[in-house]
């Protein structure tokens, strides 16, 4: 059992910090309303308050700067584990009632030189997906257990099942992440189990996607609760991202370990859980593009969004489990 102290000394400076300013604020307003009467009966218990807050900050400090200046030895070794320039790879596509864009989708991987297949999973669609993935030359498979955690295990389930790849390629069949990508994704391949793509880099990040900043800056506050979960193990700067490159020996391992019934929470749940099994998550910056077709996830708006977060925040704080799908 790790201890955790960079992870919950963060999260218990962040609760005393905002219960004090919350009732830092009360005392205020308090004393703008009330007589002398109301303040002295109120005094000692936002005295208490106040102290018990105070002593909150100083602790989550100190938790932070214990793990971090006397327990954390920095003995990582980077693995180099070369990719074979012959090596080609299995891209598995999530799909849900995306006959608008699939086909520009499927087409995009189709030509890229290191692919090998395009697989395509349907999750109950009733539009036309299936039928235009299949024309573009896809192969096509319906998950029936309806969400997105259970479609993103399906497709890496099918990817690792071929034989002739060691390599699979998650993304979306929206147009949001392209092909191109898939270079930089092998570049830092040799020092990693899973690459995971991260919207970060403001550069790549075209105007008008659905990372709307509010978000971008979310998934970043989000990254880093997951990074201080596991001091030492990764930077993490992006939750939300179904974009990544993954070793099948790496899901064979892990897969066992998920659960598909975690919904739009999977990304982070995926990471948490392979950090935990200490496999190695090494980030690489990808390009995000404007989505073609609705949105059917937690992007579609930033309430959607915040709300999401705060569920991705739930199951990293306190457990994964309550979140699943009935
Ligand atoms: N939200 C959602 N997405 C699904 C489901 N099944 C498959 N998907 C696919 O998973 C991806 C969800 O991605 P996300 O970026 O979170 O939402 P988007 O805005 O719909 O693209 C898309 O490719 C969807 O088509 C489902 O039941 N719910
Ligand atoms: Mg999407």
């Amino acid at each position: 059992m790790k201890p955790r102290l960079t992870f919950y000394g963060v999260i218990i400076f962040v609760l005393a910090m905002g219960l004090h300013m919350m009732f830092a604020l009360a005392l205020l307003l308090l004393k703008l309303i009330s007589n002398d009467h109301l303040n002295l009966t109120c005094k000692p218990f936002i005295e208490t308050t106040l102290l018990v807050t105070i002593s909150g900050l100083f602790l989550g400090v100190i938790m932070v700067l214990f793990e971090l200046l006397w327990i954390k030895k920095d003995n990582r070794i980077v693995q180099n584990n070369p990719v074979s320039p012959d090596e080609k790879l299995t891209v598995v596509l999530t799909a849900y009632n995306d006959e608008l864009s699939i086909q520009e989708a499927v087409r995009d991987f189709q030509v890229h030189p290191r692919v090998q297949r395009v697989i395509v999973i349907s999750n109950n669609s009733t539009d036309r997906t299936m039928e235009f993935a299949k024309e573009t030359g896809a192969i096509v498979y319906n998950e029936t257990l309806q969400g997105y955690g259970a479609c993103v295990y399906r497709a890496l389930t099918e990817g690792m099942n071929q034989t002739d790849t060691t390599l699979t390629l998650l993304c979306e069949g929206d147009c949001t992440f392209r092909a191109h990508d898939i270079d930089k994704f092998l570049a830092y391949l040799p020092h990693a189990d899973i690459v995971n793509g991260s919207r970060i880099v403001e550069q790549l990040r075209t105007g008008g996607s659905q990372l709307t900043t509010f978000m971008y800056y979310g998934n970043f506050f989000v990254g880093k609760l997951l990074e201080f979960k596991h001091v030492e193990q990764g930077t993490l700067t992006d939750v939300g991202t179904t974009y990544k490159l993954c070793r099948n020996n790496a899901l064979q391992a892990l897969l066992p370990n998920l659960s598909p019934k975690i919904n739009l929470e999977f990304n982070p749940y995926l990471l948490d859980t392979a950090l935990e099994m200490k496999m190695k998550i090494v980030e690489c910056p990808i390009t995000f593009y404007p989505r073609v077709g609705a949105s059917k996830g937690g992007n579609k708006n930033n309430l959607v969004a915040l709300n999401l977060g705060l569920r991705m925040m739930f199951g990293l704080i306190i457990s994964w489990k309550p979140l699943s799908a009935k």
